[in-house]
């Protein structure tokens, strides 16, 4: 088609480059649909099998010894390759089998290639197997709604972001009728196995449901995944099982190519203070990757927070009683040191920077936590005791403050032990509505508080500006002004700078950046710090110049507020999760074949290059422990947080000065880049990970 034959608006969008400018396929799609990942050595013989590795110990909860009698002794499982074995194992290894898989919870990148990796699998041992997908997550399972996964779908897409095939749920199976009409469905689809894809709660599922189908001879398998990378797996001597849940390194790669443009950003208009609030609903670990990845000025890490001790109030305490107070870190204490941040950033002239504030920080606040623990069993017990939902009686604010109030108030009356005194009301009373709200917002249906919802960088910045006003007004927040900017200013003015700077500034004798003094605080105090200088009379103005300088030296606190979690969520993976993911997928077939159940597919060796990677079972059970959930004790699976020992955050520590850059001379900004699928610049794997080995591998 020419030029000449476009007559009308139809044969304008016919012609073949608006077809492709608006094609849904662009050639990074085509690629990454035909990338297909390595494989584990192991898995290019023709079978795998299983060998139970005993060098693993495990301090086993008796609840768990209860509760999964089942599968409570499995045992780490390593995965070996077979070329010929003998024909009872080949009809038990490509039995046609029928499998469900199931996504629970928030999305990770590289979920489509668990079930890219375990169709393969499945296919190439029997290509008359099925497997079948559960939509919407475990409601899928317990409404029975499956759709069978195709090649055609797999190939659609493999290398892709998000759980789209299938699409997720948070829904728990977590009652004697859910449970049975799952094992129903799973049942009537004739399933051999059943693979749940999960975080920690979604895996403790996966175990329980491995427990009530034991005698059906349904097995379960489970995948650990969440961009919260808080499911790391180690055994009781520490040895690490499985360093890192898929779906971490693409959200932090894709956190940190957007923070890394905002310190681009920052540093070249010099106005903002961009304030980034990452996800990770409790542990910081994507905070901390964002951190080693960018060079952000300030990362707030929660675990660390809550380690603070307060040294000056533990030497006070001890002339007197002990005080608990002194541990652990108070928002309004958290406030004052990001200010401190801040200022000093200021006096070397630069107002402007980037803070990355994790978004489960609050929890490790102790007033905060102590609210949400507490919020979190009145809402369990009102749930338990009441027909209805508590949201759902007191949908407004104000009607959830009245129940409380009630509460205080039934305490002070009877006296007897309340969750609820009139102490904690009057606190709760004293924070911003929004926050209150915040706090008090539905839990979600495995009884975890939803940070997600609250806004912790508005609380936080909140108090932060309110203490900068302070200093302010004390004349202790002010711009550095470069030394070499005044003297130009003044001279061109035609006034001598030597005359007016030791009158203006504290540091005018040796410094790059000169501080005005902390008592001129405005156009008035100015004016009497000249005159009392004899520069001017009374009678005489400002110099233009002078009070060029002195506006300049005035901080205006500008902030910008941002939130890095769903857009990183739905990023295409990585080439490490695109790896990664295709290989969970084949080991959770060689555990099925090999006719496990209550075991988790795992990688071991991440943190090193991909041909040592080595795929093995995790037993679940052994993992669980008692905690507190929705106002009770249950077994769950233990989320890692970030170690403050680890080589990561020990090295993130060290660098906090370096990065703050509170002196003169360029930021320390780190430029990752976006997350790119092909050419060589893109790094294999996460930082932390490769930092958390150093000592234990070859340099
Ligand atoms: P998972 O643990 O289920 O993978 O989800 C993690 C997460 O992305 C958190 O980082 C975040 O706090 C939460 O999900 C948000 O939940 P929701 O998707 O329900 O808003």
């Amino acid at each position: 088609m020419t030029g000449k034959e476009l007559n009308s608006f139809e044969d304008l969008l016919k012609h073949p480059v608006v077809q492709k400018a608006t094609d849904n396929i662009n050639l990074e799609l085509v690629e990454r649909r035909e990338y297909i990942p390595p494989i584990c050595d192991v898995f290019s013989h023709t079978y795998t099998s299983l060998k139970k590795d005993d060098r693993y110990r495990f301090e086993i909860d008796k609840e768990a010894k209860n509760e999964l009698p089942g599968i409570v002794d499995n045992t780490v499982q390593t995965i070996e390759g077979v070329d010929d074995p003998d024909e009872s194992f080949k009809e038990k290894y490509c039995k046609n089998r029928n499998v469900g898989i199931v996504f629970s919870g928030g999305p990770a990148p590289g979920g489509h290639n668990v079930i890219a990796g375990l169709y393969h699998a499945a296919k190439k041992a029997n290509s008359e197997s099925r497997i079948y997908g559960f939509l919407l997550g475990p409601d899928g399972i317990i409404e029975n709604e499956a759709i069978e996964v195709t090649g055609s779908l797999v190939d659609t897409y493999r290398n892709l972001g998000g759980f789209t095939m299938i699409k997720t749920g948070r829904a728990k199976i977590d009652s004697r009728t859910k449970m049975a009409l799952s094992k129903e469905t799973c049942k009537s689809l004739g399933l051999d196995a059943l693979v749940i894809v999960g975080g920690d709660d979604s895996n403790t599922n996966a175990a329980f449901l491995a427990q009530e189908m034991l005698e059906d001879g349904i097995q379960v398998i489970g995948v650990p995944k969440t961009i919260d990378g808080d499911i790391q797996v180690k055994d009781a001597e520490g040895n690490v099982l499985c360093a890192m849940s898929f779906g971490f390194h693409t959200a932090a790669r894709a956190f940190a190519n957007a923070i890394s443009n905002l310190c681009t950003d920052s540093s070249s208009d010099v106005k903002y203070w961009h304030i980034c609030k990452v996800m990770g609903r409790s542990a910081s670990h994507l905070a901390l990757e964002v951190a080693l990845q960018t060079h952000a000025n300030m990362t707030l890490i929660g675990e660390d927070l809550a380690n603070y001790i307060d040294k000056k109030r533990i030497d006070k305490a001890e002339e007197g009683s002990f005080d608990y107070t002194a541990y652990g870190m108070t928002l309004r204490h958290l406030s004052r040191v990001i200010s401190d941040g801040i200022v000093r950033r200021a006096a070397v002239g630069k107002n402007y920077g980037v803070i990355v504030i994790p978004e489960g920080v609050l929890e490790f606040i102790n007033e905060i936590q102590t609210f949400i623990i507490k919020l979190n069993t009145i809402i369990a017990e009102y749930n338990d005791t009441h027909d209805t939902d508590f949201h759902m009686e007191f949908p407004v604010l104000e009607d959830k403050l009245e129940y409380l109030r009630r509460l205080a108030r039934f305490s002070r009356e009877d006296g007897s032990f309340s969750i609820w005194n009139t102490r904690d009301d009057d606190l709760f009373n004293d924070i911003p509505a929004f926050f209150q709200e915040g706090l008090l917002t539905e839990r979600d249906s495995h009884g975890n508080f939803q940070f997600s919802q609250v806004e912790t960088e508005k609380v936080l910045m909140g108090l932060v500006k309110d203490y900068l006003n302070i200093l302010q007004e004390k004349g202790m927040y002010k711009i550095g002004i470069e030394r070499s900017y005044f003297r130009k200013t003044l001279e061109k003015g035609g006034f001598d700078p030597d005359d007016f700077g030791p009158i203006l500034f504290e540091n005018y004798d040796d410094a790059e950046f000169l501080l005005m003094k902390a008592p001129i605080i405005s156009i008035k105090t100015l004016k009497q710090t000249l005159v009392r200088g004899a520069v001017i009379s009374e009678a005489d103005d400002i110099p233009s110049p002078v009070q060029k300088i002195y506006q300049k030296s005035v901080p205006k606190f500008k902030t910008q507020i941002h939130f890095y979690g769903y857009d990183g969520r739905g990023n295409d993976p990585t080439r490490f999760d695109c790896n990664y993911t295709y290989n969970l997928g084949l080991t959770v077939f060689s555990l099925i074949a090999n006719g496990s159940t209550g075991q988790m597919a795992a990688i071991k060796n991440l943190e090193q290059g991909f041909s040592k990677w080595e795929p093995v079972g995790i037993p679940i059970a052994p993992l669980m422990h008692l905690e507190e959930r929705k106002g009770k004790l249950a077994l769950v699976i233990e989320k890692s947080l970030v170690e403050v020992n680890s080589v990561s955050f020990k090295v993130v520590k060290a660098f906090r000065e370096k990065w703050l850059a509170a002196e003169p001379g360029p930021d320390n900004y780190r430029r990752p880049g976006p997350v790119r699928f092909t050419g060589k610049s893109e790094e294999d794997r996460p930082i932390t990970l490769v930092l958390n080995a150093v000592g234990t591998l070859d340099p």
